[in-house]
């Protein structure tokens, strides 16, 4: 198998298998749900784990693992694991990982379903579950108990982009014999590599950057070799959040793009961040590309880039910031992140609407907070469209 040195590359060549009996370029799309054996005997080594060939789909299907393995390069692990959405891979990761009476540290700022599988999944199968503020050291290891097994954490958190420090948590992790797993859905390979700073698992939403074109659900794990197969051959076989072959050949074909959109996502996001926050009808806006985001001093060191995802607040009332929303043209009402069209959403009462109010309050999510997933269009047809609907809000 080939591989480059450089990650644009790899996005394309990364994992390739032979061209197969055609030559094609294209990956072929192995359509099927199980698998011809031999004979008998053939069949029952396949299942035994002795004859590495196929046997049925939610076991394993080349196409898909393709993908696995290109995703496995890109994020610099040993292996990869596809989902049929993140959430099946968030499921499948933390469920492998925890049992009864296991204890799991996360923070009270995460994707409202994620939030809603630690609040009330877990919780009901015995597992404990701590929400603390991963970007505070102390806290963090305040947190720790004798039981604890796994740290979980997205960076840059949606969707206040508060940014973790990953560094860090991979050291308290080994200190305490921990797992650690990332949510790197905000960044994709492209702007942050977490198993390079030291974390076990990296996690992403391919319905997201990695996919790229808003047509597909899907998730991936990216992590040790030994770990990432007992997940296929436990959580992800017997649950079975598997990834269709079509969307595993819709993946890769978004990932051979994957470093030029992170790149215009990221210019794009920058200056409409600095258009926003220079105009008077907003108060605030969470960008870590922006000086006074607490995450700006990761830039470089942790994140290559600030990405296109926003946060920010109008100085007006809720009504204004509906009407707001409500009176863009070109960028669309949308939930979802990292599509060539820019989304917007309001997180209280759609992403994060899994939270309680008090809940959402100590997750810094207001109910004027509005998320902004910036797009590949002209970024100056994002500034005029958002001029236009601010002037309700003056
Ligand atoms: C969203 N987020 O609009 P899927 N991890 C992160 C995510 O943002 C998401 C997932 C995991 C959004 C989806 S809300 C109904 C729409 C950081 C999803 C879960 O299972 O592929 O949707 O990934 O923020």
């Amino acid at each position: 198998m080939w591989e480059s040195k450089n990650i644009e590359t790899n996005t394309i060549h990364g994992g390739k298998k032979s061209q197969g009996e055609f030559g094609t370029l294209s990956t072929p799309i192995y359509q099927t749900s199980t698998f011809v054996f031999d004979n008998v005997q053939q069949g029952a080594q396949r299942f035994a784990g002795e004859d590495g060939g196929h046997m049925y789909s939610r076991l394993g299907n080349p196409t898909v693992e393709e993908l696995e393995a290109r995703m496995a390069l890109l994020e610099g692990t040993e292996a990869a694991a596809a989902f049929g959405s993140g959430m099946g891979a968030v499921s499948s990761a933390v469920l492998a990982l925890l049992k009864a009476g296991d204890h799991l540290v996360t923070s009270h700022r995460l994707y409202g379903c994620t939030f809603a599988l630690f609040n009330h999944q877990l919780p009901a199968l015995g597992i404990e579950v701590s929400f603390v503020d991963l970007a505070d050291e102390q806290a963090l290891r305040a947190a720790i108990r004798p039981n604890t097994k796994v740290i979980y954490g997205e960076t840059p958190i949606n969707p206040c982009m508060t940014v973790i420090d990953l560094d860090t948590v991979a050291a308290i992790a080994r200190q305490h014999d921990l797992t650690t797993v990332i949510d790197n859905t905000f960044m994709s390979p492209i702007l942050q590599r977490p198993a390079s700073h030291g974390i076990d698992l990296v996690l992403h939403s391919a319905t997201k950057y990695l996919n790229g074109h808003g047509d597909v659900v899907a998730g991936i794990l990216c992590g040790p070799g030994e770990l990432i197969d007992r997940i296929k051959m436990t959580t992800r076989k017997d649950m079975g959040a598997v990834m269709s072959p079509h969307d595993a050949w819709l993946v890769i074909r978004g990932l051979k793009t994957l470093h030029l959109r992170m790149q215009r996502h990221g210019e794009n996001g920058q200056l409409v961040a600095e258009y926003l926050q220079d105009h008077d009808a907003v108060e605030k806006v969470y960008y870590p590309g922006l000086p006074n985001h607490p995450g700006h001093a990761l830039l470089g060191r942790q994140m290559r880039g600030a990405g296109g995802v926003m946060a920010f607040e109008l100085k007006g009332s809720f009504e204004q910031a509906v009407a707001f929303i409500n009176k863009l043209q070109m960028c669309k009402r949308a939930v979802s992140l990292g599509d060539a069209e820019t989304l917007i959403q309001h997180p209280a009462s759609m992403t994060h609407s899994t939270y309680e109010p008090e809940e959402l309050a100590e997750a810094g999510i207001s109910r004027t907070l509005i998320r902004l997933a910036v797009g590949l269009e002209n970024a100056q047809d994002i500034v005029a469209d958002l001029g236009q609907a601010l002037s309700v809000a003056r």
